[in-house]
């Protein structure tokens, strides 16, 4: 009996915690935190403390499946893969190369094997359609803070005097960082502030504010009237480093705290209060949600007053605020498109800022595409690290499109409900069978490090790896001289560009860091904006078509936008709260995981639930103008009235029937997944 204990780190998450996993005799018997790792110190959530429980899970893909005569049959890897040839091939004489869409899901995008793989197979292809998850998370902000700073700064927590949780719930959707502010406030002078229609458990210990879901804008603009107006912006940094502050000072006058308070639902004392304390505390730090502010109509203009609120008050690239990371230096492997991707005319700035080219098309214009040959057919996909049948909106009309195509194989490790529609379901190792790179830390955490992901055990079964799959497809396919590598060491010597970043990264298993935070980086760099300066007015937004300074929209669906639709339907629906068991639509089938999570609950406060005739524990339908589900009701005090939060990611209560893609943001095609009118019922 040999037991080893090696270094590695949790991918189950874009969080990518240092694990220590202890390997019994070549299989992992438990996994503990790593307080070596510079990032996550030693942090484990419960999923990762699962892991040996997911990763031998009996759901898990052990071999290749083809779907003959309506049902899966067990197939070798060459029969599989010669038949993923052979209809590829079919399509792309039928209908071209562009009508194979690639699609990623958060690990197809986070994990940079998985998604530097789909990405190479797509341009080796000729196809321009990789669609992801980024259509729907975190580019819109990494878009809104390059368009105001020229890059992409994130919070800096540790030595922030002021901060702001805007729209986020540490304790559900990044453990360490609950942790990390608990600290401070024990120790530190920390003013917390907290913006969220539920008061989260961190509200508790903050200045609180229960705002109207889908109004953060307003809020927002209303901070900016009070700092401008008392005099509480930066007024050295402003004139020195920004355009555009004159403009805003114009159009920040008509959104008063007052008027913000009929639409916000917060008192204008409130707002005022918070807006002073953000701006004096100095250094302050909003934590945007990754997702909540963004999944709206206006969500990139949303995320841009956030840039410009901490631009204002000069809380850019100094200690606590928001700061830069130089980039990873890493190869580029993917390939070069040869025409644009579906939506990027329509998408202009989502599909390519500056001339930067994003790797990304429209995913939401998948099924528009798929179903109605608009603009043109997509007859095929490969679907990698993704279940998008139960987590994007619209929900039923992903599931027809997926279903309507004359090709779909997915890449999975477990037969997802999009797994349960293709041809061809081909098994994916799980990270913790294959080595690799850790996520990006610069672009996650704000952290210039890198680190080498290291194998733990064998793959489960048959499966394989993410890399090989796409290599060994690409050589069916006569693309062999675009997959020259024969193993996972030559893949990461691929990535790894000679120098000692790659020097010190194989000779330390805990990583390295490559660089330093940009402190002061307008001192002595040249921001990427056309004007070389903090852009709180947007020409370039302009050029487009689009407010040049964020102004309020009304969520496409409310009380005031739609007060038909209200009528009927008097409750807003908020999707998505992050919890600690589940990673989105995975993870239901570990029991440790499920015993503590075991069902879907829509929360809803015991006032709002008794007008309708519920109380906690009850059946309920939740019904929108798109679909209804069923779920219990978790009654509680702690959301605000009228609202209704309901978990996403279950897929026999999928909350994405009821969302729908009517209205979109115009920027950045991100549907509203945060205010969508409902209302419940007893079941
Ligand atoms: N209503 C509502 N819906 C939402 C959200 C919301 O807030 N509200 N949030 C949205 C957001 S932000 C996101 S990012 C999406 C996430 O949407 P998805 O990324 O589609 O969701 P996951 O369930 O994480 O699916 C990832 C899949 O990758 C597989 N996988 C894991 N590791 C590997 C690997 O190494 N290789 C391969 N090939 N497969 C692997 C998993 O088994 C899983 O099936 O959900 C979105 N959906
Ligand atoms: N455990 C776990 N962690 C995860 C993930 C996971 O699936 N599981 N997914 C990862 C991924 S891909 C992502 S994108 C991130 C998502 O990370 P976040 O977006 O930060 O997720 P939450 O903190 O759950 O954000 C939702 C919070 O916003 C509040 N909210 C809802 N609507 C509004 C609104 O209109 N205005 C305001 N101000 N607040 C609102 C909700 O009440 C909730 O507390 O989490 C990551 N971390
Ligand atoms: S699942 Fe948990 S342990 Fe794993 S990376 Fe995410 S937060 Fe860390
Ligand atoms: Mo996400």
């Amino acid at each position: 009996m040999t037991i080893e204990t090696k270094i590695s780190d949790c991918m189950l998450c874009v969080w990518d915690c240092g694990i220590k996993a202890h390997v019994k005799d070549g299989r992992l018997i438990k996994v503990e935190g790593l307080p070596e790792h510079p990032v996550s110190r030693g942090y484990i959530c419960p999923r990762g403390e699962a892991l040996p429980s997911y990763v031998y899970s009996a759901s898990r893909l052990t071999t290749p499946m083809l779907r003959e005569k309506g049902r899966w049959q067990k197939v070798g890897w060459n029969k599989a893969l010669d038949y993923c040839a052979e209809k590829l091939n079919e399509v792309k004489k039928k209908h071209g190369a562009r009508s194979l869409a690639v699609f990623c899901g958060s690990v197809g995008v986070e994990n940079i094997e998985v998604a530097t793989f789909a990405r190479r197979f797509k341009g080796a292809f000729g196809t321009p359609n990789l669609l992801s998850v980024e259509n729907i998370c975190y580019r819109a902000r990494i878009l809104a803070r390059q368009l105001t700073f020229g890059r992409y700064p994130l919070d800096d927590p540790g030595p922030s005097r002021c901060i702001i949780l805007w729209g986020h719930n540490p304790d559900g959707a990044k453990g360490m960082l609950g942790e990390q502010i608990r600290k401070k406030l024990s120790e530190d002078n920390l003013q917390l502030i907290v913006v969220n229609p539920k008061r989260i458990p961190l509200a508790e210990k903050a200045y609180y504010l229960p705002i109207r879901p889908g109004t953060d804008a307003a809020l927002g603009l209303a901070m900016l009237n009070v700092i401008i107006n008392e005099d509480l912006y930066d007024k050295e940094f402003v004139g020195k480093y920004t355009v555009g502050f004159a403009e805003l000072v114009d159009h920040v006058q008509k959104y008063t705290p007052e008027w913000a308070q009929d639409i916000t639902w917060l008192p204008a004392a409130d707002i005022k209060n918070v807006a002073r304390i953000f701006a004096q505390a100095k250094p302050s730090c909003i934590i945007q949600g990754i997702n909540s502010l963004d999944q709206h109509r206006n969500g990139l203009q949303n995320s841009r007053l956030l840039s410009i609120l901490q631009a204002v008050t000069g809380n850019f690239a100094v200690p606590g605020s928001w700061v830069t990371v130089p980039r990873v230096p890493l190869a580029n492997l993917s390939l070069k498109d040869r025409e644009e991707s579906i939506g990027a005319g329509e998408y202009p700035i989502f599909s390519s800022l500056w001339g930067r080219q994003a790797p990304f098309g429209i995913a939401t214009l998948f099924p528009q595409a798929a179903l109605e040959g608009k603009p043109y057919p997509i007859r095929a996909s490969i679907v990698a690290a993704a279940n998008p049948v139960v987590s994007f909106p619209a929900a039923q009309r992903f599931k027809d499109a997926f279903a309507s195509l004359d090709f779909l194989a997915v890449m999975d490790p477990f037969l997802t409900e999009t797994a349960e529609l293709a041809d061809v379901v081909l098994p994916a190792t799980t990270f913790l069978e294959k080595g690799g790179l850790a996520y990006v830390y610069g672009v996650v955490h704000g952290e210039p490090y890198a680190m080498i992901h290291h194998k733990v055990i064998e793959p489960v079964g048959e499966s394989w790896p993410d890399w090989k799959i796409w290599s060994e497809l690409g050589r069916r396919l006569g693309l062999g001289e675009y997959f020259p590598w024969q193993s996972e060491e030559e893949v990461v010597d691929a990535f790894l560009k000679p120098g000692k970043l790659k020097d010190e990264l194989n000779a330390n298993p805990l990583g390295a860091y490559y660089g330093e935070k940009e402190y002061l980086v307008y001192q002595y760099k040249k921001l990427g904006t056309p004007s070389e300066k903090v852009e709180i007015y947007s020409q370039t937004l302009k050029d487009h078509g689009y407010d040049p300074l964020p102004v309020y929209l009304e969520p496409g669906q409310s009380p005031f936008s739609t007060p038909e639709l209200y009528r009927r339907f008097p409750l807003i629906l908020i999707s998505g709260e992050r919890v600690q068991e589940f990673t989105h639509t995975q993870l239901h089938q570990v029991s440790a995981l499920r015993n503590s999570n075991p069902e879907p609950l829509a929360e809803i406060h015991p006032a709002t639930a008794a007008q309708y005739g519920l109380t906690d524990g009850s059946l309920a339908q939740i019904e929108t103008k798109n679909g209804k589900i069923q779920m219990r009701v978790r009654t509680t005090d702690k959301i605000a009235l009228g609202v209704v939060s309901v978990p996403h990611g279950w897929a026999n209560a999928n909350v994405n029937l009821l969302v729908d893609m009517d209205i979109i943001d115009p920027i950045t095609a991100y549907p509203d997944f945060k205010t969508v009118l409902c209302r419940v019922i007893p079941a």
